[in-house]
């Protein structure tokens, strides 16, 4: 049985994402991050990234992190492709080159979306808030205007099927969707996030990770 270390409110979402769309049954254990708690070391604490047990599974002490038999696996990325290759069915590679694009896509995300997008979600409010949006918005540009090209007369972004390509990519992405004006100036882009979280999967993690506490 695969074990997912995570709360819903973290990176966990992309492989949570991809486990509820492939229906694959999982043992969720809702690893908090250490530092939204007032003492993670309190006898009374839950189950944290700074908890003894969680660090024996990731020394990094974050989350998400996969038990799946023996095989150990932390990065949110790694961990979806990996889902989606053993247990995904058609949301994984048929063959070597969409399984090259699918770490095509998710590299590309992890390097060129997340920390820009990251930042647009995590900008101050006031005048030193906005300078931080005006150069994200500039950093994330060219990285747009490339999956824009690409989603022209295309729904999905691998093999003419929704997959763990779009999971990774429009989850790095979705930090970055509260600047509707930047994501308005890439409409290919704007369709397909909205397709990609119109799906049943992603309606059931959102509404998991509502009823978590902020
Ligand atoms: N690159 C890692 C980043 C993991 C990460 O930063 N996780 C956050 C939650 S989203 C965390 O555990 N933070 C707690 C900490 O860093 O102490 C991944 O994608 O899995």
């Amino acid at each position: 049985m695969i074990t997912l270390h995570g709360v819903y409110r973290s990176r966990a979402t992309r492989p949570l994402w991809l486990l509820l769309e492939s229906g694959t049954p999982f043992n969720h254990v809702p690893v908090i991050q250490a530092y939204r708690l007032p003492d993670p070391h309190a006898p009374d604490a839950p189950q944290n990234t700074a908890s003894p047990g969680f660090l024996q599974i990731n020394p990094q002490g974050q989350i998400p992190a996969m038990q799946d038999g023996d095989l150990i696996l932390t990065e949110s990325l790694a961990i979806a492709l990996y889902l989606a290759r053993r247990y995904g069915g058609t949301l994984g590679p048929q063959d070597d080159a969409e399984g090259a694009l699918m770490e095509q896509w998710a590299l590309f995300a992890a390097t060129a979306v997340e920390t820009p997008a990251l930042e647009i979600l995590q900008a101050p409010s006031g005048e030193m808030g906005e300078a931080i949006l005006k150069v994200a918005a500039e950093k994330l540009r060219r990285p747009l205007a490339r999956l824009n090209t690409h989603l022209q007369g295309r729904d999905w972004l691998v093999g003419n099927r929704f997959t763990v390509a779009d999971i990774n990519t429009a989850e790095c992405l979705r930090y970055a969707q509260g600047h509707a004006a930047l994501i308005a100036e890439f409409p290919e882009v704007k369709r397909w996030l909205e397709s990609a979280q119109s799906r049943p999967a992603f309606q059931q993690l959102w509404a998991a990770r509502m009823a978590e506490p902020a």
